[in-house]
């Protein structure tokens, strides 16, 4: 129970969401309260385009005002409440953690998209299956591996780009029949293992 009044915070969520769920937990990760309106993405309320333009979740409103991108959300919470800060301050870390957040959203998102798609049809499955391990195999290399030591995406402290990828991992780890990471990616195996416990992933699970 906290002694303190609660933000004006609205989400707008959907449990099954990775994008939500990076929103569910950013606020989880700065210890903030705030008011979760669960929307059944698959009966949504007649006046969802009100609320939503996109008609996607997650929307947050704070004081009123709306925010929509679960990336651009996130970054507004860390300015808005900084403590912890999930954003380094050096630009050129900063610029570099923007560069993976967008991998994810676009390289990673895509190709467990086409994994989820494909269905029954192996020849989708392998091709999917296929991309997904040039995927794991540039995020360590490329990624990981060049940002920092570990444990965590840029060392030491947890940061954004944890959130980022944590919530899309454990999405698409968690379809029937999603190919094993490869055993060379040892930095992200680690990282997986370690996010798999880490509070406000737990906290932020639908
Ligand atoms: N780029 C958006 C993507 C959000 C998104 O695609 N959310 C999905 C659920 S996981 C959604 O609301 N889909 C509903 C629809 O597209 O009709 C973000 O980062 O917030």
């Amino acid at each position: 129970m906290h002694n303190r009044a609660m933000p004006d915070i609205k989400l707008y969520s959907y449990g099954g969401c990775p994008f939500a769920r990076r929103t569910r937990m950013t606020l989880a990760e700065k210890d903030i309260d705030y008011e979760l309106i669960e929307i059944d993405l698959r009966n949504r309320p007649a006046n969802f385009k009100e609320i939503s333009p996109y008609g996607k979740v997650p929307v947050l409103f704070h004081n009123g005002n709306r925010l929509y991108e679960s990336a651009i959300i996130n970054e507004y919470l860390d300015e808005v409440y900084p403590e912890p800060p999930l954003m380094p301050d050096d630009p050129l870390q900063k610029a570099q953690t923007r560069i993976w957040m967008n991998y994810c959203d676009t390289q990673f998102s895509n190709a467990s998209w086409q994994f989820m798609q494909a269905g029954d049809n192996e020849e989708k499955l392998a091709a999917a299956r296929a991309t997904l391990r040039e995927c794991f195999l540039f995020i360590e290399h490329e990624g990981m591996r060049q940002l920092s030591d570990g444990p965590y995406w840029l060392g030491d402290t947890f940061s954004m780009l944890d959130i980022q990828f944590a919530t899309f991992f454990s999405r698409y780890m968690s379809e029937p029949g999603a190919s094993e990471i490869p055993t060379e990616c040892t930095r992200l195996k680690t990282w997986l293992n370690l996010m798999a416990g880490h509070d406000s992933f737990l906290k932020s699970a639908a």
